[in-house]
Parts: C-alpha cells; structure tokens; sequence
C-alpha cells in the first residue's frame, strides 16, 4: 500500500506536530510516499521541481491521506487531483471554533471526511479505511 499523506506546509505549520503522529500510523499500513510533510525542512529543489515529483507520487499512490485541519491551497490541489484519478481520499479534520471546513471537501460525496481530536482516536478509522475494498 502506498499512502500519500498530505499536510499543509506553505499553508502554515502549526500542526506540524500532529503530522508527524499521523505519519508515524499511516506507517502501520503501509509506505508512505509523502513523509517530508511531516518534518520539512529546507530542500535543494525548485518549487517546480517539486510539483513534478509531488504529482508523480500522487499519481503511483493507492490511497491519500490529508489532514485538513490547517487550509492549505497544496493540500486541495491534490485532494481534486487524487479525486480525478479515481484515488480513495481520507480527509482528518479537527473541528475548532474558530473554523469551518470548506464546503468542497465537507460537501464532496467523493471523499471520506472524518473529525477527530486527537491521532490515537484513528486507529479503528485507518484500520477500516486500508481494508481492501472498504474505502
Ligand atoms: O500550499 P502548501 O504548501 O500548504 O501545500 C502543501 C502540500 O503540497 C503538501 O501536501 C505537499 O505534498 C505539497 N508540497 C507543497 N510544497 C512542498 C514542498 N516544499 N515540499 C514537498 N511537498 C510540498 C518544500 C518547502 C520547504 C523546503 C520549506
């Protein structure tokens, strides 16, 4: 199984943190393509070499897995990506009340949106999600 996790980097980084926990489960199931999310630091690539390498690895992943919490426009961007190459989407998103989810992905029938408050509540969600033919 190879995952893409997605997470917010030019986004804001304030749950760079969290990040690297989901990362650490996503590990559980299998590889994940996209780790860097978690731990960026600074890269000696161009920002368009980045996108050509981002989007190969979206489109060689079996599953993406975004946490949605922190709105970043990169983490849409491959959300509608994923969605158009027919790639089973989890959105992880933790409700505050200072912020509501955009309506694309809280309204979208296309992808699996799931609230939480803290990393170690998914560990059924995962389970259920990486079952062959459950997502
Ligand atoms: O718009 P954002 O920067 O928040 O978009 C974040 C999403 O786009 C992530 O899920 C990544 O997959 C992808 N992405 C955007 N920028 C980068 C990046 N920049 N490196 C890898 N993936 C990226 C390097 C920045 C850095 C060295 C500080």
């Amino acid at each position: 199984m190879k995952i893409y996790f997605a997470g917010s980097i030019r986004g804001g980084r304030q749950d760079a943190a969290v990040y690297i926990e989901l990362v650490a489960e996503l590990e559980k199931h299998g590889e994940v393509l996209t780790e860097h999310v978690a731990t960026v630091g600074e890269e000696d690539l161009e920002d368009g070499q980045i996108f050509v390498r981002d989007l190969e690895w979206l489109a060689s992943c079996n599953a993406v897995v975004a946490e949605v919490t922190t709105p970043s426009l990169g983490v849409g961007y491959e959300i509608g990506i994923a969605q158009s190459l027919s790639i089973p989407v989890l959105c992880l998103y933790r409700p505050g009340p200072d912020r509501r989810l955009s309506a694309m992905l809280s309204g979208n029938p296309g992808i699996r949106v799931v609230e939480y408050t803290a990393v170690d509540e998914l560990d059924s969600v995962l389970t259920e999600w990486f079952t062959p033919d459950s997502p």
